[in-house]
């Protein structure tokens, strides 16, 4: 009932790719399989899942979940070998082994190639992006040269297909922490983000991390799926027993949620001014211009409540049982 309600509200579901570092965080688990609920609700299609990161299960994890929401089928590109990668709280290599994908993965492609193949086919500015992890991947987009797949520069086919991008990264106004610092999702390589951020050629909307993503902690409420549900397992794995709390930040989960439901009623979306990267990759946002493609939404709307939003991002998690079981 829900996915025919779904169907009949968004008649026309927003076309989706997803870029992901797949390797060092549980909130990209939780963002995916929301992005697969807002699939199942009709509100989405996804056309393509592609790694940011070369940990070798990167790719491999994005394969097991997109099947455990009975979607083996959708397109996977991969980093190149030099990209980066993190690990820490997310445990793919035991939840590869516990979710083995019964489907087989179909080839994956180097990510930029893949992001050509599946733009060029499709309308003029329709495609949403939305990146997770690192911009290696779409800065050798926005480089790439004409191919088999379209006479365009990689710059000329986003700004020609490419709708709106979503970038999680940064903190907002800005990120003032140590220059040394090398997790997150800007400051493993400056270059791209930098690269990304000035020659992007369509609306590009940053997300923020840091205390905005951490009064924001979503998850606890997966404690009540059932135990062979892949995002619950996520959580379990790098959170322990039921005793403890699974609540965690939201930065990818804010991320998909605005790309595909917009900011209202909980979002505000600053649009005067420009992110300015540094060659460690630290943000800010700076006022004195403005350049009309770049807003960012780091802040709740006047009067909105952090634990609001929790329950509609928690809301979403509970429903997760209907899909994504093994
Ligand atoms: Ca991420």
């Amino acid at each position: 009932m829900q996915v025919m309600l779904g169907s009949m509200l968004y008649a026309n579901p927003i076309k989706v790719i997803l870029d992901t570092d797949m390797d060092s965080d549980i909130d990209d688990v939780a963002a995916l399989a929301m992005l697969h609920h807002f699939a199942d609700l009709g509100e989405v299609e996804i056309l393509a899942t592609v790694s940011c990161s070369s940990d070798r299960y990167s790719d491999q994890l994005v394969h097991a979940i997109n099947t455990a929401f009975n979607r083996p089928g959708i397109l996977l590109g991969a980093a190149r070998a030099d990209a980066p990668k993190h690990a820490w709280a997310l445990k793919s290599e035991t939840l590869l082994k516990e979710f083995p994908s019964k489907a087989k993965r179909k080839q994956t492609m180097p990510a930029a190639e893949l992001y050509r193949k599946v733009l060029a086919s499709q309308p003029d500015k329709s495609v949403v992006i939305i990146s997770l992890g690192y911009l290696n991947n779409l800065k050798d987009l926005l480089l790439s040269s004409a191919d088999k797949y379209s006479p365009l520069t990689g710059a000329e086919l986003v700004a020609k297909k490419v709708a709106s991008y979503y970038c999680m990264g940064g903190t907002y106004p800005a990120d003032t922490q140590d220059s040394s610092i090398y997790y997150g999702n800007f400051r493993p390589d400056p270059a791209s983000t930098a690269y990304v951020s000035q020659h992007w050629p369509t609306r590009l909307v940053f997300t923020g991390g840091g205390d905005f993503a951490a009064k924001l902690k979503s998850g606890n409420i997966l404690k009540q799926l059932p135990q062979n549900n892949i995002v619950r397992r996520a959580y379990e794995l790098a959170k322990g027993d039921v005793s403890k709390d699974w609540s965690h930040h939201s930065a990818d989960v804010i991320t998909v949620w605005t790309a595909v439901r917009g900011t209202a009623p909980y979002f505000k979306e600053t649009t005067m001014g420009y992110n300015e990267i540094d060659q460690y990759g630290r943000n800010t946002w700076k006022t004195n211009r403005d350049q009309p493609n770049h807003s960012y939404i780091s802040d709740l709307k006047e009067g909105v409540e952090p634990e609001q939003v929790i329950e509609a991002f928690d809301a979403v998690l509970s429903r997760l049982s209907v899909t994504g079981l093994k």
